[in-house]
């Protein structure tokens, strides 16, 4: 549940304004990418700065369902991945990664006439085969992986891939995680500039031990602040600021 939680909450503080499509403008033969084609999604990468591998598995089941394993990915902007990509169906299946609106556009020439790509943002495998795609995401926003093969997107072949900052997604990861408060005494409240001074106890998000500290606070948190009160609190960097973010 956390995790389908972080998931929604990561592809809620990332998702970019929509990036217009035309990546694909023109079709295969005016715009086909080459190796040194950037697209919206990123351009091939350099085996040798590769960050991260990730397995990527295609396969149906009795249900009639085909599927990618895993179901989304989320990959910081930057990133370098080497996707090692099996087909461990009976069919044969691609992995295609573009814009939602780059796989729709191509969906729709594939629906006409079923062709085989050969860019480097995609590839086909038959039963049981192997192969890899390694790939820069270069731009932040939320894309698409899909196998384009006639019925295939829409039996269930297509994911999310959610692109964006090491430190967004850092600073979402911590906000999901569960706070800790920290025991502590005001010692001095400064409505008017919205300081508030507190004798505290470890403050482990921050990586601080026990001491006396000034924290900026909000009005609305200071209002509920008096000297010599016991509180628990959490405290956390606001625009560079120690800031008491939640007090009970
Ligand atoms: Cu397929």
């Amino acid at each position: 549940m956390k995790n389908l939680l972080l998931t929604t909450a990561l592809a809620f503080t990332l998702s970019a304004p929509a990036f217009a499509s035309g990546t694909h403008d023109g079709g295969h033969d005016a715009a086909k990418p080459d190796d040194t084609a950037v697209m919206m999604i990123g351009m091939p990468g350099d085996r040798a700065k590769v960050d991260r591998t990730i397995e990527v598995s295609m396969s149906e089941n009795d249900d009639g369902e085909m599927l990618f394993e895993p179901r989304e990915l989320t990959i910081a902007t930057g990133e370098t991945i080497r996707f090692n990509i099996t087909n461990m169906g009976e069919l044969e299946h691609e992995f295609v990664i573009d814009t939602i609106d780059g796989n729709a556009e191509h969906k729709e020439l594939m629906a006409k006439m079923d062709m085989e790509h050969d860019d480097p943002n995609s590839i086909r495998l038959d039963e049981s085969g192997t192969g890899e795609i390694i790939w820069t995401f270069a731009n932040e926003g939320t894309f698409e992986f899909a196998c384009l093969i006639p019925g295939h997107y829409e039996s269930g072949m297509h994911g999310p891939i959610t692109v964006g900052e090491k430190q967004a997604q850092a600073e979402v990861i911590l906000a999901m995680a569960d706070v800790e408060y920290t025991t502590g005494k005001i010692k001095k409240v400064d409505a008017k500039a919205g300081k508030v001074t507190i004798i505290h106890g470890p403050l482990v998000n921050l990586d601080m031990p026990a001491m006396t500290m000034v924290f900026r606070a909000d009005e609305a948190m200071i209002a509920k602040m008096s000297e010599g009160q016991n509180v628990e609190f959490v405290a956390d960097r606001v625009k560079g600021k120690l800031t008491v973010t939640e007090m009970k």
